[in-house]
């Protein structure tokens, strides 16, 4: 299993083209084998793992985990793929960080979302940005199939909801290890799961670094993960973006008052 030390890799950039040019046109794209056979593997065992006396949501259509990124350092590694990361930099800024990387594993016989942006988590004053501000990864653990409930899209609704009604959309469908990424103002919705086993996926965002982010990550991080983060992932975390003014390296400087409890352990939080 690959682990977060390893060294980037550098993406394609005719790739991640292609990509972002159908996230900004379509308002989606499908990496294909993405996700590696080593890592689809960890990542089943520890959402398995964890389903273990896990609570299904209140309307009993999903099971809902949020932190994946802390479980196990596969979701790291995923979160940080070359070619995901560099797609999303490209569209959100080389400093973009992670919103959230969440469990959404539905249930057979749950009943379809309504249409949403994911914009909601913050709130009602969040205005429309005609441009992107978050793009959202649905990562296929499962084969996304029409009869197990793959993810509905609707086409250029990040740019215009004009036709957006209930069903509108298609649905994307792709194999196990497979990641879905979507900008998170276009509309779309968990679909009903007709099949008798789980679909499960992982719902991971990425937001500009200005955004607020649904995990706070630095306050929910296993200190043993971060001691062998690597610094990209510790960017993703939220870890190089304390405040927008910061020195070069990316790392501000908190000038503690006398009297101030730190948040954290660690004695020198500016060190990340
Ligand atoms: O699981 C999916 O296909 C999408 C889920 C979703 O959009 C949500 O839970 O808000």
């Amino acid at each position: 299993m690959s682990t977060m030390l390893e060294s980037p890799a550098v993406a394609n950039e005719q790739q991640v083209a292609h990509h972002q040019e159908q996230l900004r046109t379509q308002g989606y794209t499908i990496f294909h084998d993405l996700i590696s056979p080593e890592h689809l593997a960890a990542i089943r065992a520890s959402i398995d793992a964890h389903l273990v006396g896990q609570a299904e949501t209140p309307d009993r259509q999903q099971y809902h985990g949020a932190n994946l990124v802390a479980w196990d350092p596969a979701f790291c590694a995923v979160a940080a793929d070359p070619l995901l990361l560099a797609t999303c930099e490209g569209l959100l800024g080389d400093d973009c960080i992670l919103s959230s990387c969440n469990l959404g594993a539905r249930l057979p016989g749950c009943t379809p979302q309504n249409l949403h942006r994911d914009t909601g988590i913050w709130g009602g004053a969040m205005p429309f940005m005609p441009f992107p501000i978050g793009i959202q990864t649905a990562w296929c653990i499962d084969d996304f199939t029409l009869e197990n409930g793959a993810t509905r899209l609707v086409p250029g609704s990040h740019i215009d909801p004009a036709e957006v009604t209930p069903g509108s959309g298609i649905q994307a469908i792709a194999p196990a290890g497979s990641v879905i990424a979507f900008d998170c103002q276009a509309y779309h919705a968990g679909e009903a799961n007709r099949s008798n086993a789980l679909r499960r996926g992982v719902l991971t965002l990425y937001i500009r670094s200005w955004i607020k982010p649904q995990t706070d990550h630095k306050r929910s991080f296993p200190a043993d993960l971060i001691a062998t983060a690597s610094p990209q992932v510790l960017r993703l975390l939220g870890f190089r973006r304390q405040s927008p003014v910061e020195l070069p390296d990316g790392t501000s400087v908190i000038i503690p008052a006398p009297s101030a409890t730190y948040f954290y352990d660690n004695p020198e939080p500016w060190a990340y």
